[in-house]
């Protein structure tokens, strides 16, 4: 069953949509606060987390999250070599290699292009415990990859699509004993089937207005459903060619290390960075009267989800409830309300599983990954009732 597409999806659902709680449940909008309400404390959130070395990169502040979408102004940002300034009016996008009219678009020309759409909310493949500010959500709108490159013509030999955005640095450079400082763009690629499947955008709105410089104006790359790194700002070259591209923020710096039982044996791994790992985390809790309110953020890559879970201290596995915005590749919320809470520390989690029966892992189930990124592990937050 797809719970997360639409209501009339989750009704004809059923059993599994019974076990999430929708039925019956008002479309509830996510609350600012009420009167008298208050924010309860993460005690292990580090208050000075946003203060440096803002403003280069920001985290958003899930405490304070009160509407679906992500405000352009506090979506979080993160990048390898500052925010270039780049002129829209001069701006241009060039298609090359193994397609048969390489072609530069200005920004015009794209926005003459029909437009695509998408609700997308992602994370950096960084983001984690105890602050998990690297995620936000929003609305999408440009040209789509696959009308694009289909308008230039891809040939057959094309299999790797390389992504460079205009912003560069001085990188030192490996081979065997030599090494090469050049420059270099931040560059990333995907392979033929991803670059040409439906959901890619080229965007240049973000919640119906130009991107901000942050979110890579006048042009970034949308992946639905892939990591943060995936999603390329200042995109100004798209290169088509045969082989993998191997660009240090492609092979090197976005890997995960980690060890897996392969016919009985330890085998250590190292895999490249793509598409979201199944999360879910406790984002904001509120005291509202006798009810403390508790909204949480899941993410994947698109596969529809089964259940999402709260549990308070040792107690049951609760389910929670959709936020009826949700949709495929957006951030899902979730609603919980905790009654009867009693005074003093408790632990609160939550936990996700998805139509395949994949189940967010514990900490202890991700031991074996020794790189932090991709960390989905199941975070409990620790919160004091007064
Ligand atoms: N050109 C360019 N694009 C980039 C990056 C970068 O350094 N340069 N960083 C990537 C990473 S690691 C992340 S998590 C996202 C962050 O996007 P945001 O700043 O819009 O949140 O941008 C990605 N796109
Ligand atoms: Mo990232």
């Amino acid at each position: 069953m797809d719970v997360q597409h639409s209501r009339r999806d989750i009704l004809r659902g059923g059993l599994a949509a019974a076990s999430l709680g929708v039925i019956g449940v008002p479309d509830w909008v996510l609350p600012a606060l009420a009167q008298g309400a208050t924010v309860v404390p993460f005690l292990e959130f580090p208050e000075t987390f946003n203060a440096n070395p803002a403003p280069d990169r920001r985290l958003f502040d899930t405490r304070t999250l009160t509407s679906f979408t992500t405000p352009k102004d506090q979506f979080f940002t993160t990048q390898h070599y500052g925010h270039p300034v780049l002129d829209a009016a001069t701006f241009q996008l060039k298609v090359s290699g193994l397609v048969n009219t390489p072609k530069a678009f200005s920004m015009a020309e794209l926005q003459k292009m029909p437009k695509s759409e998408v609700m997308f909310g992602f994370e950096c493949s960084g983001n984690r415990a105890p602050v998990q500010g690297l995620c936000s959500n929003g609305k999408w709108t440009g040209v789509s990859l696959a009308a694009l490159l289909k308008s230039v013509g891809v040939k057959d030999s094309g299999r790797e699509f390389v992504f460079l955005g205009a912003d560069h640095g001085t990188e030192e450079v490996e081979w065997r004993t030599q090494k090469y400082s050049l420059d270099q763009q931040f560059g990333r690629s995907m392979p033929r089937d991803k670059a040409l499947s439906p959901e890619p955008i080229v965007a240049y709105a973000y919640n119906d207005e130009p991107l901000t410089r942050h979110q890579g104006f006048p042009l970034r790359l949308i992946v639905p459903g892939w990591y943060g790194v995936a999603n390329v700002k200042w995109l100004s070259d798209i290169i088509v060619q045969q082989d993998p591209y191997l660009g240090k923020y492609q092979a090197r710096w976005y890997r995960t290390v980690k060890g897996e039982m392969v016919n009985g044996e330890m085998k250590w791994m190292e895999s490249a960075v793509t598409h979201l790992q199944l999360k879910s985390f406790v984002a904001r809790v509120t005291k509202e009267g006798a009810t403390h309110k508790v909204t949480g953020i899941a993410m994947n890559d698109g596969t529809a989800f089964k259940s999402v879970e709260v549990k308070i201290d040792d107690g049951p596995w609760q389910p929670a409830t959709w936020d009826k915005q949700n949709s495929k590749y957006s951030w899902k919320l979730f609603h919980y309300d905790w009654k009867g809470a009693t005074a003093g520390e408790h632990t609160i989690v939550s936990r996700v599983t998805d139509v395949n029966g994949l189940v967010q892992p514990t900490e202890k189930e991700l031991e074996n990954k020794k790189s932090f990124l991709e960390h989905n592990a199941q975070h409990p937050r620790r919160v004091m009732i007064s």
